[in-house]
């Protein structure tokens, strides 16, 4: 599936702005046929973010069910031949109308999906899209939770900490393509290290629906052409290669256009990519062959009042951050994010750890979520089982097919903290990672590992590429003892560097209410996050086979209430409104001299 694009044969409008807005809480919209016609008492509500917290008091804030989006668009006059309706994602599932037929239904809240609505509609003429999006997380779901029918109401809950913000987060489109056109575009690239000027080999695939040839051409960042290529796969050298690198994302085009036999253009698309290699070599991490080490977070899309609603202000301030910090990484905690994130981590060499939404599926950590409920089990035929491993198996299709060409993503991480010490867990993971690898040969693969289940008590990390580490000693474990969180830390990463592989600490980190300080160590003081990051950057810096450090978190986020939680995650180098705490200051000195 090709983004939208304007280029010589294609438009594009996005549907951003104010759509109607209703709640469905006795789940009666589809019998009583509300695509039919307005939505009745509707309010208005921003696309894209979160409905949650743009309206005060509990209800929205903690709907469970249904909610109905509404607006019309004109197609443009000139759209003759194919139009395409494309939610960049639409959380956490959604059913789409266009007038009264039901074009497209698609599960999983953080990836894109779309529909050819050509045969209804007409250029010129006003259209009416309804959208039904449900913010129920069930045992078939990724990530999965259940819904619980109590005295006052549905409540959802859920087995990950953050909150389960629900909407339009990302960009509707309304799309014209020619009818004959390219459906999709693969790219791989390796490149001859061994050489000053490295030549690079650019792999393409190019897939077309309807008669014509494929023609490609190759285009520096300048537009100049420096290799072409002819048919639909092919294999073109680009000489003296300037690669993407971390820190300088130097990026080509591949401009691949479909022809008639006279030579007459029919669709042209734009893709971009880079060249660059990635490998791992015993426990290092290669990128163009140099070895890598990660510095910077796992994040999240969160922001006041939009909740995860994309907004290209609060991205490009959250890049500025990281650049100012000396961040060359960052994770997808714990979803995909929204393509604009990836297009700038692609354009300013930011490496990403990509992951899909496969959080929440420790019985230990959401025992402890769930106020001590013991869960016996998580992987389960009535828990996470077939269906959820289903979804877990399309999640992965299309994060790949979504972020396949991005030279930023260099591992893809097909889950976060799930059991992994049971034979349940090593059946249920062992074949993601080969679909994983089917996918995409060229990027390692992993998860993140969590702290119950340590080496070597895992079972899933022997089918990982490389191993990723959630730590938090010093926080969940010896809590407020630094001296005994440096020795235990210490005696487990012994253990991990058994493996061989390289390891990434992908979360360590303490929460931290800004503004409180201590000259004694106390929990939750800046201080004290400070002296735990000292602590562990030290023992860190001890192990060649740590190759990345990722603090947990960038800045501070919402999560669902709890004891565990005041009004969020206090974890962020940041405050929730980007205010850096003084740990802000000591990763910086870190990070600008590394
Ligand atoms: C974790 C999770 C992350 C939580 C974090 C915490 O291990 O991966 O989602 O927010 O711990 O702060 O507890």
């Amino acid at each position: 599936m090709l983004r939208p694009s304007e280029t010589p044969t294609r438009e594009a409008k996005r549907l951003d702005g104010l759509w109607d807005f209703v709640t469905d809480p006795a789940g009666s919209g589809r019998a009583e046929r509300w695509f039919a016609g307005p939505l009745a008492g509707s309010r208005q509500m921003p696309v894209p973010a979160s409905y949650n917290d743009l309206v005060p008091g509990r209800d929205l804030h903690d709907f469970v069910g249904e909610v109905w989006y509404q607006r019309t668009v004109r197609v443009p006059r000139g759209w003759s031949e194919r139009v395409v309706l494309r939610f960049d994602a639409a959380t956490h599932a959604a059913e789409v109308w266009v007038n009264e037929t039901s074009v497209a239904v698609h599960t999983g809240g953080y990836l894109p999906f779309e529909a050819d609505i050509t045969e209804h509609v007409t250029a010129g003429d006003e259209v009416r899209i309804t959208v039904a999006v449900d913010n129920r997380l069930t045992w078939e779901t990724i990530p999965p939770g259940f819904v619980e029918e109590t005295s006052a109401g549905p409540r959802q809950r859920y087995f990950h900490d953050f909150f389960n913000y629900a909407g339009l987060h990302r960009s509707v489109w309304l799309s014209s393509t020619p009818l004959a056109h390219i459906s999709d575009i693969t790219v791989t690239t390796e490149a001859d290290l061994s050489q000053a000027a490295p030549e690079g080999l650019v792999r393409y695939e190019v897939e077309t629906q309807g008669a014509g040839g494929v023609v490609v051409d190759i285009l520096d960042a300048d537009g100049t052409v420096v290799a072409s290529g002819t048919g639909a796969r092919g294999a073109v050298a680009v000489p003296s290669a300037r690669l993407w690198e971390p820190g300088e994302g130097h990026q080509y085009t591949l401009r691949a256009r479909l022809v008639d036999d006279a030579g007459a253009l029919l669709d042209e698309y734009p893709q971009k990519f880079g060249i660059r290699t990635v490998e791992i070599r015993g426990t290092e991490f290669l990128i163009n062959g140099k070895p890598f080490y990660f510095t910077g977070f796992g994040m999240h899309e969160d922001h006041e009042i939009i909740g995860k609603g994309h907004s290209d202000a609060h991205m490009v301030h959250d890049f500025e951050l990281l650049t100012w910090i000396g961040a060359n990484s960052l994770r997808t905690s714990h979803y995909p994010y929204s393509e604009e994130v990836m297009d700038w981590a692609d354009a300013h060499g930011v490496v990403v750890i990509d992951e899909t939404p496969a959080v929440g599926m420790s019985r230990h950590v959401g025992q402890q979520l769930m106020g001590g409920t013991p869960i016996d089990s998580m992987f389960s035929p009535d828990r996470v089982g077939e269906g959820a491993r289903a979804a877990h198996a399309q999640v992965i299709r299309e994060l790949v097919a979504r972020d396949k060409n991005r030279p930023s993503v260099v591992i893809w991480s097909i889950a976060n903290e799930p059991d992994s010490d049971t034979e349940e867990a090593e059946a249920y993971f062992k074949p993601l990672f080969e679909l994983t690898r089917a996918l995409d040969p060229t990027r390692p693969v992993g998860f993140v590992n969590v702290m119950m289940c340590p080496e070597p008590v895992c079972r899933v990390s022997q089918y990982a590429d490389l191993i990723m580490l959630n730590r938090y000693f010093g926080w969940y474990a010896q809590s407020g003892d630094i001296p005994l969180a440096e020795e235990a830390l210490e005696a487990e990463l012994v253990l991990w560097e058994k493996h061989g592989k390289p390891i990434i600490y992908t979360e360590f980190g303490a929460d931290t209410l800004s503004g409180l300080h201590s000259l004694h160590g106390s929990m939750w003081t800046e201080e004290y996050q400070s002296e735990l990051m000292d602590m562990t950057l030290r023992v860190f810096d001890r192990h060649d086979a740590v190759v990345g450090e990722q603090m947990w978190n960038f800045a501070d986020f919402q999560t669902s209430r709890g004891i565990m939680r005041v009004d969020g995650n206090k974890k962020g180098a940041f405050t929730r409104d980007r205010k850096p705490k003084a740990v802000a200051h000591l990763l910086r000195a870190r990070w600008t001299a590394l």
